[in-house]
């Protein structure tokens, strides 16, 4: 499946120039704050990709972040161990549970291969407000 869907991006990548496939839904939403835990992250594209990389961290507020901390994504939290399911196969969603996390913020990272063979990536912060 996994080299069926490359085989396919080569093709499509060498004869038409097709736009991105974006992040279109996301639960929860960037910017969420839930009074529940969430059990699950899911990320809805607008077509077929391989989620290549998912990461959740959860913020320490305690830290502040430097500026190059910042743009390079480094210490901005304690990250969360997922099940290491990747790379999985192509779909427009992508279902990530997730293990018991507390009230905090969480932050997500992920990237994904789009159908036309570009390497998309992007981020979304929920909060769990404290019971
Ligand atoms: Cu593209």
């Amino acid at each position: 499946m996994l080299k069926q869907f490359l085989i396919t991006i080569l093709f499509i990548s060498s004869t038409t120039a097709l736009a991105h496939s974006p992040l279109v839904y996301s639960s929860p939403k960037n910017g969420a704050i839930l009074k529940n835990t969430p059990s699950k992250v899911i990320l809805g594209f607008k077509s077929d990709v391989i989620l290549t990389k998912i990461e959740l961290l959860k913020i320490d507020s305690s830290k502040t972040e430097t500026m190059l901390q910042t743009l390079f994504g480094n210490n901005k939290g304690t990250e969360i161990i997922l099940e290491p399911e990747l790379p999985r196969e192509a779909a427009k969603e992508h279902m990530i549970k997730l293990p018991e996390i507390h009230f905090g913020d969480y932050h997500v990272d992920w990237r994904a291969l789009s159908g036309d063979g570009h390497v998309m990536k992007g981020n979304l912060q929920f909060t769990i407000s404290a019971p």
